[in-house]
């Protein structure tokens, strides 16, 4: 094997009869650990006909039932938790598909397999303990931030806790701490290049060298785009709140796919509309199971993100499985401005406020930054409201979608009856990024 760098080599190159014997081996524990702990979802195996015993491998995980968002909607906050929440040390949240958010819990050891998993992406792209690592990826309950933040501090880098926003302050330490690792969405990357641009900075003025950008969909010409613009190679990471954040799959130099972590989770596709396995290869439906996680174990998660997996040999070395770029979701979920925004949560704070679910969601990327507009029918009060009145109403309406959403939409109050009336589902979205070939 030529001398690559690995965070964990022996992990993230070992055979794959061993992987499967690892997982094998995890399966069957942590099947035991989520029975014994927790009820709804033993409830769901009961009903299944399914005990542990019956689950001896990797090659039975198709008996067991399906998690998907709506159970852990109803679960709520901590219906899933699988461990006393004295040994759980963190949260992270991530957008429901209404008002209620999930909740992630952690224990110190779920902390630092994710860490480590973040870990393996810094090295992937590159990383050691000479590299200076702004991580621009928002902090606090999104799990970005804290979760390339901890990956970080693993590696040994000099870690930039910047969060999200104020670009000139971003550019700032960027130039005069030396960041070498740039970390946060495809489009905030997108736009730190035009800024640097706008202010007359040539790529090669900079000393940044790669870039570790996901948390939404991009395209291939947007990376070109970045790595032009910022003279870096940009890779791709992927992950989510329920299995713990990002780093559940990376890219490697090859920057053609990217590998799942498959000692921690096992990757299974599937028809959405049947529930059926499907060959690798086939596109479908991505469920994971966590196979370490001890406060929140989620057995067969259905992601609703569509995308392909291929056990073609890497050049990397690296062994695990790699998987494509979501390739579109199976759910009405939309990504803006890196948050996951679903429309019942719109409708939710419609309803609440009084106002009829009659409303359309616009949503683009210009300059690399999402807009997102709603256009929702005045109630009847309103209707004879002055200007200045309106205007006051959308300022309301705009914080109450901000309290839902976590980020502020511009509002509309339109006449009553003049969003159009559909006769089959309703055209609740325009999402025109799709003309920028993203996979909405
Ligand atoms: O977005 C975790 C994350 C943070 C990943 C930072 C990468 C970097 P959630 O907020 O729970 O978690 O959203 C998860 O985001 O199901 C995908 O639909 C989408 N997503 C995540 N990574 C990618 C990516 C984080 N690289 C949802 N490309 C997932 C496209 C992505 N979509």
């Amino acid at each position: 094997m030529m001398n690559k760098n690995y965070f964990q080599p022996q992990a993230e190159t070992m055979p794959y009869d061993e992987i499967k014997k690892i997982q094998d081996e995890k399966l069957v524990k942590q099947v035991r650990h989520v029975y014994n702990n927790v009820k709804y979802y033993r409830d769901l195996m009961n009903e299944k006909g399914v005990t542990p015993d019956d689950i001896k491998g990797i090659d039975d995980l198709h008996k067991l039932p399906f998690i998907k968002k709506d159970d852990l909607r109803q679960s709520y906050p901590n219906g899933l938790l699988a461990t006393d929440i004295k040994n759980c040390v963190r949260i992270h949240s991530t957008s429901g598909t209404t008002g209620k958010r999930v909740v992630a819990f952690y224990t110190q050891n779920d902390i630092d397999m994710w860490e480590e998993c973040c870990a393996r992406a810094i090295v992937a792209a590159g990383g050691s303990n000479e590299d200076v690592c702004q991580v621009c990826y928002g902090y606090g309950l999104f799990t970005g931030g804290s979760g390339l933040h901890g990956g970080s501090h693993k590696v040994g880098c000099l870690t930039l806790p910047m969060s999200s926003g104020n670009t000139d302050r971003q550019i700032q330490f960027m130039m005069d701490l030396n960041a070498t690792i740039l970390c946060c969405t495809p489009s905030y990357a997108a736009y730190i290049g035009e800024t640097l641009k706008e202010k007359g900075y040539k790529p090669e003025d900079n000393t940044l060298k790669a870039g570790i950008f996901g948390a939404e969909p991009w395209t291939e010409e947007m990376r070109k785009d970045i790595e032009k613009n910022l003279g870096i190679k940009a890779y791709d990471i992927y992950g989510l709140t329920e299995m713990s954040g990002p780093g559940v799959a990376f890219e490697c130099e090859e920057q053609n796919g990217m590998h799942i972590n498959e000692d921690h989770f096992i990757a299974e596709i599937i028809n959405p509309d049947t529930g059926e396995v499907l060959p690798v290869g086939s596109k479908g439906e991505l469920v994971f199971t966590s196979l370490d996680k001890e406060a929140f174990p989620l057995l067969r998660y259905r992601t609703r993100d569509i995308c392909v997996l291929s056990r073609e040999k890497c050049s990397c070395g690296r062994t695990f499985i790699k998987m494509t770029k979501p390739l579109g979701r199976s759910d009405d979920m939309m990504i803006i401005r890196g948050v996951n925004v679903f429309p019942s949560q719109i409708e939710t704070v419609l309803l609440n406020n009084g106002y009829t679910p009659n409303y359309q969601i616009i949503v683009d990327r210009i300059n690399n930054k999402d807009t997102f507009d709603i256009n929702v029918e005045m109630r009847p009060e309103d209707f004879s409201d002055t200007p200045k009145g309106i205007t006051a109403k959308e300022k309301e309406l705009q914080s109450a979608m901000m309290a839902m959403l976590g980020i502020n939409p511009k509002i509309h109050l339109v006449v009553p009856n003049s969003i159009p009336r559909s006769e089959g589902k309703a055209v609740r979205v325009i999402d025109n990024r799709k003309r920028l070939g993203i996979n909405i």
